[in-house]
């Protein structure tokens, strides 16, 4: 039975039941691999090597024979060297800059952008919003697929759209506050820094009507949601997405806040062991492959994303019976090895904000003294610490310093920095930097 969950107004296709969705997905898994097959020359190769023809696909299960698709496929093929439609069928491109070289381009028909609206839709209502909202949306307008995804669903829904893009923190603030705002949609990094601004202006944004965020683009871990939920008093929502698959709105959280639920009928995902490439049961931890099922103008046959994360296939309380993977923690790449020892910034975050009167800012630098690496955390203290009597400054940084060193079991160096002086971020927050002599 499904039960529907307060405040949706989710397309049917969120209820279909599963022996249905797996028909779907099949179908419009063959004719996306015909199309991939027929119009992208490096997939047809690959394709070919194996002896594989779109006719090998005959159950779901045969996704696991075809070959990967890697983020160095669309530099090698930059710019539209992947494209399967010709360019009067393209309505739109994106791109991502990534940290170097070109960057990525990704192409959109116009029933590819419907589709991306669509499930932008389904995310906001999965926020729990409807056409009442007034949503401002401060995720970058431009190539990056933040800024747009977020308008078009939004705009889909019926919300009022406040189309305030990135940066000028102070007005968005104002914004927030003279629109009577309900929702904002940015980076969660960037919603501290909005939440700080409005601060120093005297507007606390628990006062005011905005109740919902919906953030993502970037790892955020449990310690920082609680932050941010206590500091604004609203409900923040994890939206997942990337560009080379559609942007955002592949997954989104719903009102239990227990993973996010992916919307396979879109977008097919399988977990792999990044080491060997194999396929591994829903349940266990390993890198998110996905396919892109309906995708025409650059179609993605099992993209490894380099995010780590596993497949949640219980049901769940809220209804939707698609699967839901867990919270993006890292991505593969993230990680970083200090003598030996495995480390991801995010278990830095969770150390951090496991003590109590701890900022949300900080830096994370990995160095090299005497011919050994080492890690030093910069946390930022405010003004309420520096001024704190009862707790001085030393035992703060003694007590973070042991949290963090039981959490990754490695010595860290933790300096204590002076307000404001931790970089803000207006998009995707940088926090590590590699000062490590190779
Ligand atoms: O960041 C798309 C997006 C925009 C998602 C707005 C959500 C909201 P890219 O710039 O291509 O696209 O970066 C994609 O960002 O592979 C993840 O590593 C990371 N990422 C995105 N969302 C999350 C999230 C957009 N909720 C890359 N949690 C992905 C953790 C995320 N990491």
């Amino acid at each position: 039975m499904y039960q529907y969950s307060r405040n949706d107004n989710l397309s049917a296709l969120d209820f279909v039941r599963g022996d249905y969705l797996r028909e779907l997905q099949l179908a419009r898994l063959q004719k996306i691999v015909r199309h991939a097959y027929d119009h992208v020359e490096l997939f047809r190769r690959r394709m070919d090597e194996r002896k594989l023809t779109p006719d090998s696909v005959r159950t779901l299960g045969d996704l696991g024979k075809l070959p990967f698709m890697v983020k160095a496929d669309l530099r090698d093929t930059y710019p539209f060297g992947l494209f399967a439609e010709p360019l009067d069928k393209i309505v739109r491109l994106h791109a991502s800059s990534g940290t170097t070289g070109k960057p990525i381009v990704v192409a959109y028909t116009k029933a590819d952008l419907e589709i991306w609206q669509e499930v932008m839709k389904r995310s906001m209502a999965s926020c729990g919003l409807s056409s009442r909202d007034i949503v401002q949306v401060s995720y970058g307008y431009g190539l990056f697929t933040g800024g747009l995804g977020a308008h078009y669903g939004a705009e889909a829904l019926g919300a009022t759209v406040v189309p305030a893009s990135g940066g000028n923190t102070r007005r968005q603030v104002m914004l927030i506050r003279d629109f009577g705002v309900t929702a904002v949609c940015c980076t969660p990094s960037y919603f501290l820094h909005l939440i700080e601004e409005g601060r120093k202006d005297g507007i606390d944004l628990r006062e005011l009507p905005i109740r919902v965020g919906v953030f993502g683009a970037e790892p955020w871990t449990a310690g920082m949601r609680q932050r941010i939920e206590d500091e604004a008093d609203i409900k923040a929502f994890d939206i997942y997405g990337l560009s080379e698959i559609i942007g955002p709105g592949v997954a989104i959280e719903c009102s239990e806040h227990k993973g996010l639920h992916i919307f396979e009928d879109r977008f097919y995902p399988e977990i792999i062991d990044p080491d060997t490439g194999k396929v591994l049961p829903d349940g266990e931890t390993g890198e998110l492959v996905l396919t892109t099922l309906s995708k025409y103008a650059m179609p993605m046959i099992r993209y490894r994303t380099r995010d780590l994360t596993r497949i949640i296939s219980e049901p769940c309380a809220c209804g939707r019976t698609i699967r839901r993977i867990d919270r993006i923690a890292s991505r593969s790449d993230d990680m970083f090895i200090i003598r030996g020892v495995n480390v991801f910034p995010s278990q830095i975050e969770t150390a951090l904000l496991s003590v109590k009167g701890t900022s949300p800012h900080y830096n994370i630098i990995l160095y090299t003294e005497n011919g050994m690496d080492n890690i030093e955390v910069d946390v930022e203290i405010n003004e309420e610490i520096f001024s704190d009597k009862v707790r001085s400054l030393e035992s703060l940084q003694a007590e973070i310093t042991h949290a963090v060193e039981s959490l990754i079991g490695l010595r860290v160096k933790v300096k204590l920095v002076a307000p404001q002086l931790i970089q803000r971020s207006e998009g995707k927050a940088k926090r590590v930097f590699d000062r490590r002599m190779r």
